[in-house]
Protein backbone atom coordinates (compact mmCIF):
# COMPACT_ATOMS: atom_id res chain seq x y z
CA UNK A 1 0.00 0.00 0.00
CA UNK A 2 2.80 2.20 0.66
CA UNK A 3 4.60 1.72 -2.83
CA UNK A 4 0.89 2.28 -4.14
CA UNK A 5 0.56 5.82 -2.34
CA UNK A 6 4.34 6.66 -3.76
CA UNK A 7 3.88 5.65 -7.11
CA UNK A 8 0.63 8.02 -7.36
CA UNK A 9 2.77 10.85 -5.63
CA UNK A 10 5.97 9.83 -8.22
CA UNK A 11 3.23 9.82 -11.22
CA UNK A 12 2.03 13.22 -9.83
CA UNK A 13 5.54 14.86 -8.96
CA UNK A 14 8.82 15.00 -11.11
CA UNK A 15 10.25 11.82 -10.03
CA UNK A 16 9.94 9.28 -12.84
CA UNK A 17 12.90 9.44 -15.15
CA UNK A 18 14.23 8.09 -18.06
CA UNK A 19 18.00 6.68 -19.11
CA UNK A 20 19.40 6.31 -21.84
CA UNK A 21 21.39 3.53 -23.48
CA UNK A 22 22.60 3.97 -27.03
CA UNK A 23 22.50 1.59 -30.03
CA UNK A 24 25.63 0.97 -32.11
CA UNK A 25 25.72 0.23 -35.47
CA UNK A 26 27.97 -2.72 -36.03
CA UNK A 27 28.62 -1.37 -39.87
CA UNK A 28 29.72 2.22 -39.03
CA UNK A 29 30.30 2.39 -35.21
CA UNK A 30 27.49 5.04 -35.07
CA UNK A 31 24.69 5.66 -32.27
CA UNK A 32 22.11 5.13 -34.42
CA UNK A 33 19.86 5.17 -31.79
CA UNK A 34 18.76 5.77 -27.98
CA UNK A 35 16.65 3.02 -25.33
CA UNK A 36 14.71 5.15 -22.99
CA UNK A 37 14.52 2.71 -19.57
CA UNK A 38 12.52 3.65 -16.65
CA UNK A 39 13.42 4.75 -13.43
CA UNK A 40 12.15 5.85 -10.21
CA UNK A 41 13.89 7.86 -7.47
CA UNK A 42 12.17 7.30 -4.43
CA UNK A 43 14.43 8.44 -1.57
CA UNK A 44 17.14 9.40 -3.56
CA UNK A 45 17.50 5.74 -4.42
CA UNK A 46 17.10 5.10 -8.63
CA UNK A 47 14.47 2.13 -8.24
CA UNK A 48 13.88 0.12 -11.47
CA UNK A 49 10.79 -0.73 -13.61
CA UNK A 50 11.36 -4.65 -12.92
CA UNK A 51 10.87 -3.66 -9.32
CA UNK A 52 7.31 -1.54 -9.29
CA UNK A 53 5.80 -2.05 -12.94
CA UNK A 54 4.44 -5.15 -11.92
CA UNK A 55 2.87 -3.14 -8.89
CA UNK A 56 1.67 -0.17 -11.19
CA UNK A 57 -0.21 -2.42 -13.38
CA UNK A 58 -2.10 -4.05 -10.52
CA UNK A 59 -3.17 -0.49 -10.23
CA UNK A 60 -4.17 0.27 -13.61
CA UNK A 61 -1.14 2.49 -13.28
CA UNK A 62 0.63 1.23 -16.68
CA UNK A 63 -1.33 3.35 -19.20
CA UNK A 64 -0.41 6.45 -17.86
CA UNK A 65 2.74 5.59 -16.84
CA UNK A 66 3.24 4.63 -20.48
CA UNK A 67 2.19 8.07 -21.88
CA UNK A 68 4.30 9.79 -18.96
CA UNK A 69 7.56 7.76 -20.80
CA UNK A 70 6.19 8.65 -24.31
CA UNK A 71 6.00 12.42 -23.82
CA UNK A 72 9.57 12.36 -21.96
CA UNK A 73 11.14 10.32 -25.01
CA UNK A 74 9.69 12.88 -27.29
CA UNK A 75 10.62 15.90 -25.41
CA UNK A 76 14.71 14.42 -25.04
CA UNK A 77 14.44 13.39 -28.52
CA UNK A 78 13.37 17.05 -29.40
CA UNK A 79 16.24 18.29 -27.62
CA UNK A 80 18.81 16.33 -28.64
CA UNK A 81 17.53 16.97 -32.20
CA UNK A 82 17.69 20.94 -31.98
CA UNK A 83 21.52 20.20 -30.80
CA UNK A 84 21.89 17.88 -34.22
CA UNK A 85 21.26 14.15 -33.21
CA UNK A 86 19.57 12.58 -36.25
CA UNK A 87 19.37 9.35 -34.42
CA UNK A 88 16.04 7.34 -33.05
CA UNK A 89 15.04 7.46 -29.27
CA UNK A 90 13.38 3.93 -28.28
CA UNK A 91 10.65 3.47 -25.88
CA UNK A 92 9.77 -0.15 -24.07
CA UNK A 93 5.76 -0.41 -24.79
CA UNK A 94 3.42 -2.35 -22.39
CA UNK A 95 0.49 -4.73 -23.40
CA UNK A 96 -2.14 -2.11 -21.88
CA UNK A 97 -0.56 1.09 -24.03
CA UNK A 98 -0.16 -1.36 -27.43
CA UNK A 99 -3.83 -2.11 -27.12
CA UNK A 100 -5.36 1.43 -26.11
CA UNK A 101 -4.39 3.42 -28.55
CA UNK A 102 0.42 3.89 -28.88
CA UNK A 103 -0.56 5.02 -32.33
CA UNK A 104 -2.76 7.77 -31.66
CA UNK A 105 -0.13 9.29 -28.58
CA UNK A 106 2.53 9.17 -31.22
CA UNK A 107 1.05 10.62 -33.66
CA UNK A 108 -0.15 13.44 -31.61
CA UNK A 109 3.48 13.62 -30.18
CA UNK A 110 5.29 14.08 -33.10
CA UNK A 111 3.18 16.73 -34.02
CA UNK A 112 3.49 18.86 -30.62
CA UNK A 113 7.08 18.35 -30.39
CA UNK A 114 7.52 18.60 -34.08
CA UNK A 115 9.55 15.69 -34.78
CA UNK A 116 9.75 13.43 -37.42
CA UNK A 117 8.97 9.65 -37.24
CA UNK A 118 12.83 8.62 -37.62
CA UNK A 119 13.01 10.51 -34.31
CA UNK A 120 11.44 7.50 -32.71
CA UNK A 121 11.04 3.89 -32.11
CA UNK A 122 9.55 1.29 -30.04
CA UNK A 123 9.99 -2.15 -28.64
CA UNK A 124 7.48 -4.53 -28.12
CA UNK A 125 7.77 -8.03 -27.01
CA UNK A 126 6.88 -10.85 -28.81
CA UNK A 127 4.69 -11.80 -26.14
CA UNK A 128 2.87 -8.53 -25.82
CA UNK A 129 2.48 -8.32 -29.75
CA UNK A 130 0.88 -11.39 -29.44
CA UNK A 131 -1.73 -10.63 -27.31
CA UNK A 132 -4.00 -9.45 -30.06
CA UNK A 133 -1.71 -10.07 -32.95
CA UNK A 134 -4.33 -8.22 -35.23
CA UNK A 135 -4.18 -4.52 -33.43
CA UNK A 136 -0.30 -5.15 -33.63
CA UNK A 137 -0.52 -5.69 -37.22
CA UNK A 138 -2.30 -3.10 -37.47
CA UNK A 139 -0.41 -0.64 -34.89
CA UNK A 140 2.75 -1.29 -36.45
CA UNK A 141 1.58 -0.47 -40.26
CA UNK A 142 0.21 2.69 -38.80
CA UNK A 143 3.61 3.56 -37.02
CA UNK A 144 5.62 2.24 -40.24
CA UNK A 145 3.40 5.20 -42.62
CA UNK A 146 4.53 7.51 -39.82
CA UNK A 147 8.56 6.61 -40.24
CA UNK A 148 8.17 5.39 -36.32
CA UNK A 149 10.10 1.92 -36.22
CA UNK A 150 9.25 -0.97 -34.45
CA UNK A 151 11.28 -3.57 -32.79
CA UNK A 152 10.60 -6.67 -31.70
CA UNK A 153 11.96 -6.65 -28.00
CA UNK A 154 13.32 -10.01 -26.31
CA UNK A 155 13.40 -12.08 -29.73
CA UNK A 156 13.20 -15.64 -28.92
CA UNK A 157 11.96 -15.89 -25.68
CA UNK A 158 8.14 -15.10 -26.28
CA UNK A 159 6.19 -17.47 -28.21
CA UNK A 160 6.37 -16.61 -31.60
CA UNK A 161 4.74 -17.11 -34.86
CA UNK A 162 6.56 -16.82 -37.99
CA UNK A 163 3.53 -16.69 -39.93
CA UNK A 164 2.71 -12.96 -37.66
CA UNK A 165 6.33 -12.07 -38.26
CA UNK A 166 6.03 -11.71 -41.87
CA UNK A 167 2.68 -9.87 -41.29
CA UNK A 168 4.16 -7.39 -38.36
CA UNK A 169 6.93 -6.39 -40.71
CA UNK A 170 8.68 -5.17 -37.99
CA UNK A 171 12.35 -2.82 -38.59
CA UNK A 172 14.60 -5.09 -36.23
CA UNK A 173 14.28 -7.86 -33.83
CA UNK A 174 16.66 -7.46 -30.64
CA UNK A 175 17.85 -10.78 -29.68
CA UNK A 176 17.37 -11.56 -25.97
CA UNK A 177 20.30 -11.18 -23.57
CA UNK A 178 19.83 -14.60 -22.30
CA UNK A 179 21.10 -15.75 -25.52
CA UNK A 180 24.03 -13.00 -26.25
CA UNK A 181 25.56 -14.32 -22.85
CA UNK A 182 26.67 -17.32 -23.92
CA UNK A 183 27.04 -16.61 -28.00
CA UNK A 184 30.90 -16.43 -27.42
CA UNK A 185 31.08 -20.07 -25.77
CA UNK A 186 28.13 -22.25 -25.96
CA UNK A 187 27.59 -23.62 -29.27
CA UNK A 188 23.57 -23.73 -28.60
CA UNK A 189 23.56 -19.84 -27.54
CA UNK A 190 25.87 -19.15 -31.20
CA UNK A 191 23.72 -21.73 -33.34
CA UNK A 192 20.33 -20.01 -32.14
CA UNK A 193 21.99 -16.24 -32.23
CA UNK A 194 22.91 -17.53 -35.63
CA UNK A 195 19.79 -18.62 -37.16
CA UNK A 196 17.43 -15.17 -35.51
CA UNK A 197 20.30 -13.28 -37.83
CA UNK A 198 19.52 -15.20 -40.44
CA UNK A 199 15.57 -15.38 -39.80
CA UNK A 200 16.12 -11.46 -39.81
CA UNK A 201 18.19 -11.03 -42.94
CA UNK A 202 15.74 -13.44 -45.23
CA UNK A 203 13.11 -11.13 -43.74
CA UNK A 204 14.87 -8.17 -44.21
CA UNK A 205 14.56 -6.88 -41.13
CA UNK A 206 17.58 -5.64 -39.45
CA UNK A 207 19.09 -7.30 -36.03
CA UNK A 208 20.30 -6.12 -32.85
CA UNK A 209 21.90 -8.10 -30.10
CA UNK A 210 21.39 -6.67 -26.60
CA UNK A 211 23.20 -7.15 -23.18
CA UNK A 212 26.51 -7.11 -24.53
CA UNK A 213 28.79 -6.96 -21.53
CA UNK A 214 32.09 -8.26 -22.95
CA UNK A 215 34.50 -8.20 -26.01
CA UNK A 216 34.68 -11.83 -26.68
CA UNK A 217 30.39 -11.27 -26.93
CA UNK A 218 30.79 -8.32 -29.63
CA UNK A 219 33.40 -9.91 -31.72
CA UNK A 220 31.47 -13.03 -32.12
CA UNK A 221 28.19 -10.71 -32.70
CA UNK A 222 30.28 -9.10 -35.27
CA UNK A 223 31.68 -12.29 -37.09
CA UNK A 224 27.58 -13.93 -37.14
CA UNK A 225 27.27 -10.49 -39.03
CA UNK A 226 24.47 -8.60 -36.54
CA UNK A 227 24.05 -4.89 -37.46
CA UNK A 228 23.51 -3.67 -34.03
CA UNK A 229 24.93 -3.69 -30.40
CA UNK A 230 24.00 -2.49 -27.30
CA UNK A 231 25.34 -3.63 -23.46
CA UNK A 232 27.09 -2.56 -20.45
CA UNK A 233 30.16 -3.05 -22.75
CA UNK A 234 29.33 -0.31 -25.15
CA UNK A 235 27.67 1.80 -22.49
CA UNK A 236 25.31 1.51 -19.10
CA UNK A 237 22.01 3.55 -19.31
CA UNK A 238 22.63 7.11 -17.32
CA UNK A 239 20.61 10.21 -17.80
CA UNK A 240 20.61 12.28 -20.37
CA UNK A 241 23.09 14.89 -21.00
CA UNK A 242 23.17 17.94 -23.57
CA UNK A 243 24.55 16.32 -26.56
CA UNK A 244 23.23 12.74 -28.52
CA UNK A 245 24.76 9.69 -26.19
CA UNK A 246 28.05 8.35 -27.42
CA UNK A 247 29.70 5.19 -26.47
CA UNK A 248 32.27 4.59 -24.12
CA UNK A 249 34.36 1.60 -25.03
CA UNK A 250 34.08 -1.58 -26.84
CA UNK A 251 34.81 -0.43 -30.54
O1 LIG B 1 16.18 -1.03 -17.14
P1 LIG B 1 15.89 -2.37 -16.56
O2 LIG B 1 16.86 -3.49 -16.87
O3 LIG B 1 15.72 -2.29 -15.07
O4 LIG B 1 14.46 -2.82 -17.14
C1 LIG B 1 13.81 -3.95 -16.71
C2 LIG B 1 12.66 -4.21 -17.62
O5 LIG B 1 11.75 -3.09 -17.65
C3 LIG B 1 13.06 -4.46 -19.07
O6 LIG B 1 12.33 -5.57 -19.54
C4 LIG B 1 12.62 -3.21 -19.78
O7 LIG B 1 12.21 -3.50 -21.10
C5 LIG B 1 11.44 -2.74 -18.96
N1 LIG B 1 11.28 -1.30 -19.09
C6 LIG B 1 12.22 -0.34 -18.93
N2 LIG B 1 11.69 0.88 -19.15
C7 LIG B 1 10.40 0.67 -19.45
C8 LIG B 1 9.33 1.54 -19.80
O8 LIG B 1 9.47 2.75 -19.89
N3 LIG B 1 8.12 0.97 -20.05
C9 LIG B 1 7.93 -0.38 -20.00
N4 LIG B 1 6.72 -0.86 -20.26
N5 LIG B 1 8.92 -1.23 -19.70
C10 LIG B 1 10.13 -0.70 -19.42
O1 LIG C 1 13.74 -6.10 -21.79
P1 LIG C 1 14.60 -5.03 -22.31
O2 LIG C 1 15.41 -5.47 -23.45
O3 LIG C 1 13.92 -3.74 -22.60
O4 LIG C 1 15.64 -4.76 -21.15
C1 LIG C 1 16.49 -3.70 -21.13
C2 LIG C 1 17.20 -3.81 -19.81
O5 LIG C 1 18.47 -4.44 -19.94
C3 LIG C 1 17.45 -2.46 -19.22
O6 LIG C 1 16.86 -2.43 -17.98
C4 LIG C 1 18.93 -2.34 -19.06
O7 LIG C 1 19.24 -1.74 -17.82
C5 LIG C 1 19.40 -3.78 -19.10
N1 LIG C 1 20.69 -3.91 -19.71
C6 LIG C 1 21.25 -3.13 -20.66
N2 LIG C 1 22.48 -3.56 -21.01
C7 LIG C 1 22.72 -4.65 -20.25
C8 LIG C 1 23.83 -5.54 -20.16
O8 LIG C 1 24.84 -5.42 -20.83
N3 LIG C 1 23.68 -6.55 -19.27
C9 LIG C 1 22.58 -6.74 -18.51
N4 LIG C 1 22.55 -7.76 -17.67
N5 LIG C 1 21.51 -5.91 -18.58
C10 LIG C 1 21.59 -4.88 -19.44
MN1 LIG D 1 13.90 -3.01 -24.57
NA1 LIG E 1 15.04 -6.86 -24.63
Amino acid sequence: LDLMQALHAALAGDVLELHFQPIVSLRTGEVTGAEALLRWRRDGVLVGPGEFLHVAESMGLTLPIGRWVLRAACAQAARWRRAGATGRVFVNVSPAHLALGLEDDVRALLEEFGLPGSALGVEITETTLMQDPETSISCLHTLRDLGVSAEIDDFGTGYSSLAYLKELEPQSLKIDRTFVAGVHRDERDRRIVQAIISLARSLGVSSTAEGIESPEQLATLRELGCDAAQGYLLRRPAPPEGSWPTVTAGL
